[in-house]
């Protein structure tokens, strides 16, 4: 949902002094209705922001419903407090960003798009390509843009293969810090450092520290991050906002869910 009082750009920069969480849904892996209820869990538990997206072929259509059954129920709860003297409805007012594989899984229902240059990838389609398919249909409805830098870290999973990714290994920290130099002389906002969805080794703290060093970029970081301990680690390295994607689709209930989203974005202080 957006927020009257800012962008969704500026949501995502502003330094709030504690690294923040995203929750990953993924449109594949549940129905619209449930991916709703398991944003709403994740917000009440902690998180501060939602990205769609994720498995490669996933159509259009599945993207956009589950885009819609979130939007309407965080105005629902939003309305709800604003209802309730003890709440504050712009707790509720939290983005919906698409996180897409490629051109196709957008939707209007979005607020925004990491809009990412795979900037390791060897495929002229990650680089460029997609994004030139994609540019015109975002611009016709009006989902901001947040410039994205994108790495894959070793061992980068199936995006890493997808993306045809020269995988940057844990200790190429020189190379981190060339590629987070270019990304910002390029003008992008975000740095997003990924491990590849279900990772058994997240981003190491050498590369996201080398990153961090390189001034003007939010650092994002994902992939292979499952506790609280894991969470710590990327955050004391310096991430602004830690991603988690399968840990939600490996919840038992959405009790369970709200239990392990709320141990990591406690350890986060949020
Ligand atoms: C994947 O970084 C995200 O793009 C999340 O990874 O599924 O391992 O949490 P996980």
């Amino acid at each position: 949902m957006r927020r009257d009082d800012e962008t969704i750009l500026s949501y995502v920069t502003k330094k709030r002094g504690h690294t923040r969480h995203i929750t990953l849904i993924d449109p594949d892996k549940q129905s619209p209705q449930v991916a709703a209820d398991r944003a709403c869990v994740a917000i009440e538990a902690g998180s501060s922001m939602i990205f769609v997206g994720g498995s490669t072929d996933t159509p259009d259509e599945e993207v956009h419903a589950t885009c819609v059954a979130i939007q309407e129920s965080l105005e629902l709860r939003a309305f709800a407090a604003s209802q309730s003297p003890d709440s504050d409805e712009d707790y509720w007012k939290v983005p919906v960003v698409l996180f897409p594989g490629g051109s196709h899984a957008l939707s209007p229902a979005a607020d925004a798009i990491t809009f990412m240059m795979l900037m390791n990838s060897t495929d002229r389609r990650f680089l460029v390509g997609e994004q030139v398919r994609g540019a015109p249909y975002l611009a016709k409805f009006g989902v901001d843009a947040l410039p994205t830098g994108y790495l894959v870290c070793h061992p980068g999973g199936k995006v890493g293969e997808v993306g045809s990714a020269e995988l940057i290994m844990p200790n190429d920290t020189e190379l981190v810090q060339a590629y987070s130099l270019t990304a910002a002389m390029y003008g992008f906002k975000l740095l997003y450092l990924e491990a590849g969805s279900g990772a058994d080794r997240q981003v190491s703290p050498e590369l996201i520290r080398s990153a961090r060093s390189t001034e003007g970029l939010t650092l994002i970081v994902g992939g292979g991050i499952r506790t609280a301990e894991q969470a710590k680690i990327a955050a004391d390295a310096g991430a602004d906002w830690i991603v988690t994607g399968t840990l939600t689709e490996d919840a038992a209930d959405l009790a369970d869910l709200s239990d392990r989203i709320s141990s990591i974005c406690s350890v986060l202080g949020n």
